[in-house]
This record gives structure tokens, sequence and C-alpha cells, in this order.
């Protein structure tokens, strides 16, 4: 599957840490940056794949689980780290789900938003894989 788990590069010390995200730890130019918050435990956001969009989502606080499907597997991230971030590329369905109470889903995206490149249509999104 066209994902990957991304270590941020992070100094810690006796008072805490700091992550630092440059565009070298990240393989895409990053156009855009937003965040999902205050998401109801029984929420689920995603639902979708992009037909060129990369994407970098990362935990900054709380934990939730990222479903992933390509047409021909199926597998369930926990991001619950915030030196964590997880590479979704292009042509991969994904649903968001189980988000703790107070958790932020950090989004660095390679292009700003555009409506025309999402996949809101598990069958069609089937159907462009073939
Ligand atoms: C993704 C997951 C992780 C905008 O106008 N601009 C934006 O940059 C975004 C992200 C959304 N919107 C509008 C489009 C919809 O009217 O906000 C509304 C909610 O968007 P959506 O239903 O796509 O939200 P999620 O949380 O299901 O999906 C978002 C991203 O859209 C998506 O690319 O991978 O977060």
């Amino acid at each position: 599957m066209n994902i990957e788990i991304i270590d941020i590069p992070k100094i810690e010390n006796s008072l805490g840490n700091i992550a630092v995200i440059e565009n070298n730890s990240i393989p895409f130019e990053i156009k855009r940056v937003y965040y999902l918050y205050d998401i109801p435990f029984s929420a689920m956001r995603g639902g979708h794949a992009h037909k060129n969009l990369q994407q970098v989502l990362i935990a900054i606080s709380g934990s939730f689980d990222v479903v992933l499907k390509d047409g021909n597997s199926a597998k369930t991230i926990v991001l619950n780290k915030p030196d964590k971030g997880l590479l979704i590329n292009n042509k991969v369905w994904r649903e968001l789900e189980n988000f703790s109470s107070g958790a932020v889903c950090l989004v660095l995206a390679s292009d700003v938003y555009k409506e025309e490149d999402y996949i809101r249509d598990y069958d069609e999104f089937l159907k462009s894989e073939k």
C-alpha cells in the first residue's frame, strides 16, 4: 500500500520536546496546512481518496485510527505520537475514526484544496483502481 510512517525529527530535553518539520522531512512541497479538532468520538472523517494529493497526517494531540484501503488490501494505523507522520500518497482510500478526547489531527498537504481531486464514492474508487 502506498503509505509510509515518517519519523519527525525532535529535540528533547528535561523541559519537554520540540518536533521540527522542514521541507526535507516531507517528500513533497507543503502547499497547505489544516487541522481537525473537537471531533466527537463517534465521528468518521475522511471516506474518500485523492486523485493526485499527497498528505501527511500527524496526531499532534490524542489519538485516532486511520483505516486505509487500496482496492487489494486494508490496514489500520493508530496515530498517537506527535513525532510520527503518516504519509498517504494519492489513490489510497482513508477513513479516520475512534478520535480520543482532545485529539488534533494536523495535515500537511501537497496542494491547495481542490474538490475535483476527491473520489468520495467507494465504488468509483474501486473502478479507478482497475
Ligand atoms: C483528508 C482528511 C484527513 C475546505 O474548504 N478546505 C480544505 O482545505 C478542507 C480540508 C476542507 N474544506 C471543506 C470541504 C468540505 O465542505 O470542508 C468541508 C469538510 O471537508 P471534508 O468532508 O473533506 O473533511 P474530512 O475531515 O472528511 O477530510 C479532510 C480532507 O478533506 C481530506 O483530504 O484526507 O481530512
